[in-house]
C-alpha cells in the first residue's frame, strides 16, 4: 500500500474522473468480496487527493483487526490499557467529579455531546473527529503509531463469541459478559418518525449480560453514569460522579444478522447518492426510514450489548471504537466513490431536531474538547488533506 501510494504520487495519476463501479453479483455482495472491492476503489481514489502535511509516508492505514499480526494486536491492547491508565485532563471544577482517567474523559467527551451528534447533521463527521482524537491520543500518549484498527461485522454475524475480537484470548479485546439466564427480550420503541405510533423492534437477549469474563479489559472500570430516564434529575454529581462498576457485554448475533451484514453495508454504499439518505439509513433515522430502523450503526452497538448499547457512555467499551471505525470506513468508502458530490451534511444540530435547531452547514465547527480544537466540518471530508486527517482504510 505504501508503495502503491508512492507510485500514484510520483506518476501524477491524480484524477477527478468518476469511478467505474462494477455490477456486483449477489454472491459477491453477500460474501464481502464486493465490499472489499469498493474499499480498494475508494483507497485508490483517496490517494489521489493527499495534500498538505499528509504525505504518502505519513498516511495511516486503518486495518481490520484480524489482519494485524498477533504481536501487533497485543501491542494495540497494551496501548489502550496504557490510555486507560493516564490521568484525566479535565478541569477539576466539579463539572465531571467522576473523571479519574483519560478513559473517563473520552466517555465524557461523548456524553456531553450526545444529544447534538446523534440523529443530527454532525453524526458521521463528529464521530470521525472523535476517532481521530482517540487514534492521536494512542500515538502521543501510548506509542501506537499504526492506524486505528476496525471491526468488520460481516465476518462475525454467525459467531460473535468466536470472533478474534471477542474470543477472550490475549489477542482479543476481552470476552463476552458472564451469561445471565432468564432475561426477557429487548423491546425498542422508536419515536420521532412520521407516525405517532412508535416503530417497535424486538431482540432476544444475547449470550452474555454480565461483566466481561476474561481476557484484556475484564478489569476496565466504568465510572460515569448511569443516566436515569425515570425523571430523576441529572446533576453533575450524580451522572458525572465516580460510580465504579464493571464493563459488561452481551454478545448477540441477532442484531448483526438483521442490520450489519456484508449485504447491509454494501447495499447502503451502493443504494444512496445523497447524505440525507445515506446517513439516515446508516443510523436508522425514523425521519428517513420507518421500514429499516436501527441501521448498521445500531446493529453493531446491539451486537456487542452491555455498555456499548448505552447512547451516552458507550465509548467505555474498547469495542465502541472498533465499531465506529467500521462505520467511518463505510462512510469513507461511500464518499470516495464520488468524492466531489459527497462532501456535504444534512440536518440540524439536535437529536431528531429536538429541540428545533438551525440547519448545520459545512462552515460550522465540531470539537472534542479539551482534547482536540474545533475544526470546520468542511475540513473533515477529505481524510488525506492533513488538515487535520491523514488516513485511509485498507
Ligand atoms: C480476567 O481474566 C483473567 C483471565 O483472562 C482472569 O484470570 C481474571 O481473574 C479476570 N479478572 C476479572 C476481574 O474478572
Ligand atoms: C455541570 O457543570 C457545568 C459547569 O460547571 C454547569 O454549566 C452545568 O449546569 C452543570 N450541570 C448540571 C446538570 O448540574
Ligand atoms: C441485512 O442483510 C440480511 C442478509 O444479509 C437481510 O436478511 C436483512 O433483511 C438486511 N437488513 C436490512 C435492514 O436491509
Ligand atoms: C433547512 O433544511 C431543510 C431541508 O433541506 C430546508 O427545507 C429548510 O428550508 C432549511 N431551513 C433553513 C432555515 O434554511
Ligand atoms: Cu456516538
Amino acid at each position: 500500500m505504501q508503495l502503491l501510494s508512492a507510485l500514484l504520487f510520483t506518476a501524477g495519476l491524480a484524477t477527478a474522473t468518476p469511478l467505474n463501479i462494477p455490477n456486483y453479483a449477489q454472491a459477491a455482495i453477500d460474501s464481502g468480496l464486493a465490499l472489499k472491492g469498493l474499499n480498494a476503489l475508494a483507497t485508490l481514489s483517496a490517494l489521489t487527493r493527499t495534500g498538505g502535511t499528509c504525505t504518502p509516508t505519513k498516511i495511516k492505514y486503518r486495518r481490520e483487526w484480524r489482519t494485524l499480526s498477533k504481536a501487533d494486536r497485543r501491542k494495540f491492547v497494551a496501548a489502550v490499557k496504557c490510555l486507560q491508565g493516564k490521568p484525566s485532563v479535565l478541569p477539576k471544577d466539579g463539572t465531571v467529579p467522576g473523571a479519574i482517567t483519560l478513559w473517563d474523559d473520552l466517555a465524557y467527551a461523548h456524553a456531553w455531546r450526545t444529544f447534538f451528534v446523534h440523529m443530527s447533521a454532525t453524526f458521521l463527521v463528529w464521530h470521525r473527529y472523535f476517532l481521530f482524537t482517540y487514534e492521536t491520543l494512542l500515538e502521543t500518549e501510548c506509542g501506537w503509531t499504526q492506524g486505528l484498527p476496525y471491526w468488520e461485522w460481516g465476518l462475525d454475524v454467525n459467531n460473535m463469541r468466536g470472533s478474534p475480537l471477542f474470543d477472550g484470548s490475549d489477542t482479543s479485546i476481552g470476552s463476552d459478559g458472564v451469561f445471565v439466564p432468564g432475561r426477557p427480550d429487548f423491546i425498542l420503541d422508536i419515536i420521532g418518525g412520521p407516525d405517532p405510533e412508535p416503530i417497535r423492534v424486538v431482540f432476544p437477549p444475547g449470550t452474555g449480560g454480565g461483566c466481561v469474563e476474561s481476557g484484556p479489559f475484564n478489569d476496565t472500570v466504568v465510572r460515569l453514569g448511569p443516566f436515569p430516564l425515570d425523571g430523576t434529575p441529572w446533576t453533575n454529581e450524580t451522572v458525572y460522579g465516580n460510580n465504579p462498576r464493571c464493563l459488561d457485554r452481551d454478545l448477540n448475533t441477532n442484531p448483526l444478522q438483521r442490520w450489519s451484514t456484508f449485504r447491509n453495508s454494501t447495499e447502503l454504499i451502493l443504494g444512496y447518492d445523497n447524505i440525507r439518505e445515506f446517513q439516515g439509513f446508516l443510523e436508522g433515522d425514523p425521519r428517513v426510514t420507518t421500514e429499516k430502523p436501527i441501521g448498521i450503526h445500531g446493529g453493531g452497538h446491539w451486537g456487542v450489548g452491555g455498555i456499548t448499547r448505552d447512547p451516552i457512555i458507550s465509548p467505555y467499551d474498547p469495542a465502541f471504537w472498533f465499531h465506529h471505525n467500521q462505520l467511518d470506513r463505510i462512510y469513507w468508502i461511500w464518499q470516495n466513490l464520488d468524492f466531489n458530490n459527497r462532501k456535504d451534511v444534512f440536518g440540524t444540530g439536535t437529536w431528531g431536531n429536538f429541540p428545533p435547531s438551525p440547519n448545520v452547514t459545512v462552515e460550522d465547527f465540531i470539537d472534542v474538547l479539551p482534547h482536540q480544537p474545533a475544526i470546520k466540518i468542511k475540513d473533515s471530508m477529505n481524510t488525506v488533506s492533513g488538515a487535520p486527517f491523514c488516513y485511509v482504510y485498507v
